[in-house]
């Protein structure tokens, strides 16, 4: 294991840090050596570790061995969510649960959640790569990251935590919520990084503004925020407010969690860590590959994963891949901000929630009629849900009280599916509106920021 050290550390053309200059830099021909190299591990370590891709590999008459070139990546299987939740908790794990030392698990899937191994060297890779991030937006050994993504089963509280202690920062592991303590220990502390949803950032900055506290008050000079989308326009507003730059940072469960990818301080997409992801934008539809610079979704295969190799896993987030050069000097091809997902998937406050969660939740209570709509909106900057239930004539006729304790119950229920809470809104019989075709089952007021 490497020991954090200035030694790690040299400028990057765009005033942050390598942290691995060798890796971030290395010229293209040598990243794609060292891919295929990795990706024929990987494909050895799946055949024989993990009986679900023996199968699927055998089935399709691939073999590690074959894999010459990166072509041969169109020719492997693809991975999806369904797999993972079918194989849990360990059975796509290649490595024996004693050997690993860490499992995390998405939030918000129906039934069964998808969990994650980590081996030990699994974990100082992902140090690494979190490392590689916040070091990009010039955080060095002496910063101190107020860390206020969620500690838990998630994968940003633990993530960013081991990253900066790799780097040599000092960590407050705040987590999210308590404003009054966050800005307060903000200020005592004088954290000079900070790591939460742009949701809560923006949150935290109106908050500061409230408090009659100016930007120049307030000590953080980056932010990572990322678990969910946001725009430029919500970047120029969060960098204002706190008085930071605001960089995008993105990672899912599946791949380890946050440091799949990271912005530099160019702000032009953000840099995916080729030489432990291999990434490929596919058409959803037809499955076929897209070219740099097309919209479609973004499939990701480990490299150097141990305990859980995954390959094509189809993220369901649409971006484009972006190949020109960056001005930092990394020469790792680039992800745009994804625009959307090719999955029915909300994000509310970081957390991915199914619609099908809350129907199953719904439909389990005899008194709720079939007719249901969740609301989604944006109060300041914070998601909040509705959910709009019709009652059955029997219940409606009940007195206040009643009604009240059935719609808490109903509140409850939801929560415990989904560890967010919700308002549930009890309607008359027959007041949602009934549709001819597909229901509309959803209705999304937010714009994304
Ligand atoms: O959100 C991991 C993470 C933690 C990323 C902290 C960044 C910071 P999941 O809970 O599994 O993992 O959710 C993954 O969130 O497929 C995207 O749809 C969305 N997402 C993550 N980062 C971004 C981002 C973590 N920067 C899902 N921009 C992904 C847009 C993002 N969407």
């Amino acid at each position: 294991m490497s020991v954090a050290t200035e030694e790690h550390l040299t400028r990057d053309a765009a005033g942050g840090l390598n942290w691995q200059p060798a890796a971030e830099t290395m010229p293209r021909e040598h990243l794609l050596a060292l891919q295929v190299e990795r990706l024929r591990a990987t494909l050895e370590n799946a055949y024989e570790n993990v009986p679900f891709y023996r199968k699927k590999m055998d089935e399709l008459g691939v073999e590690p061995g074959d894999v010459t070139g990166l072509d041969a990546v169109a020719s492997l299987p693809f991975t999806t969510k369904i797999d993972l939740r079918d194989h849990y908790p360990f059975g796509m794990f290649a490595r024996p649960r004693d050997q690993v030392v860490r499992v995390h698990a998405s939030s918000g899937t129906t039934g069964n959640p998808t969990t994650v191994g980590y081996t030990r060297a699994d974990i100082d890779t992902w140090g690494d790569l979190i490392a590689r991030t916040l070091a990009a937006g010039g955080v060095a050994p002496g910063d101190l990251l107020q860390n206020a993504y969620g500690y838990g089963l998630f994968t940003g509280g633990l993530g960013l935590h081991f990253g900066a202690e790799r780097l040599g920062c000092t960590v407050v592991p705040i987590s999210g919520g308590n404003t009054e303590r966050q800005l307060k220990i903000m200020r005592d502390f004088g954290a000079t990084a900070l790591s939460c949803t742009p949701s809560y950032a923006m949150y935290l900055a109106d908050a500061a503004r409230d408090r009659g506290l100016r930007p120049e008050d307030l000590p953080v000079r980056v932010g990572f925020h990322g678990a969910e989308p946001w725009t430029n326009e919500l970047r120029t507003q969060i960098e204002s407010g706190l008085g930071e730059h605001a960089l995008d940072i993105y990672g899912l469960s599946e791949m380890g969690g946050p440091g799949v990818a990271f912005e530099c301080l160019c702000k032009g997409g953000m840099h995916i860590n080729e030489d432990h992801y291999l990434a490929e934008v596919i058409d959803p539809e037809t499955l076929r590959p897209l070219p740099f610079g097309e919209i479609g979704e973004l499939v990701f295969t480990t490299l150097t994963r141990e305990a859980q190799p995954l390959l094509r896993y189809r993220t369901r987030d649409l971006c484009t891949l972006i190949d020109e050069p960056c001005a930092c000097g990394r020469t790792s091809v680039r992800m745009s901000k994804p625009i959307g997902r090719s999955d029915d998937m909300l994000i509310i406050r970081g957390v991915n929630v199914f619609p099908s969660q809350i129907e199953e939740v719904l439909m389990s209570i005899p008194a709720i009629e079939p007719h249901y709509q969740i609301v989604v909106d944006r109060k300041g900057y914070l998601d909040v849900i509705e959910v709009w239930v019709e009652v059955g004539e029997d219940l409606f006729a009940e007195t206040m009280g009643d009604l009240e304790r059935f719609q808490k119950g109903v509140q409850a229920q939801i929560y415990n599916v989904l560890n967010i809470q919700v308002a549930v809104k009890l309607k008359e019989p027959k007041t949602i509106q009934r549709s001819e075709g597909k229901a509309v089952r959803v209705v999304d007021r937010r714009t994304v920021l």
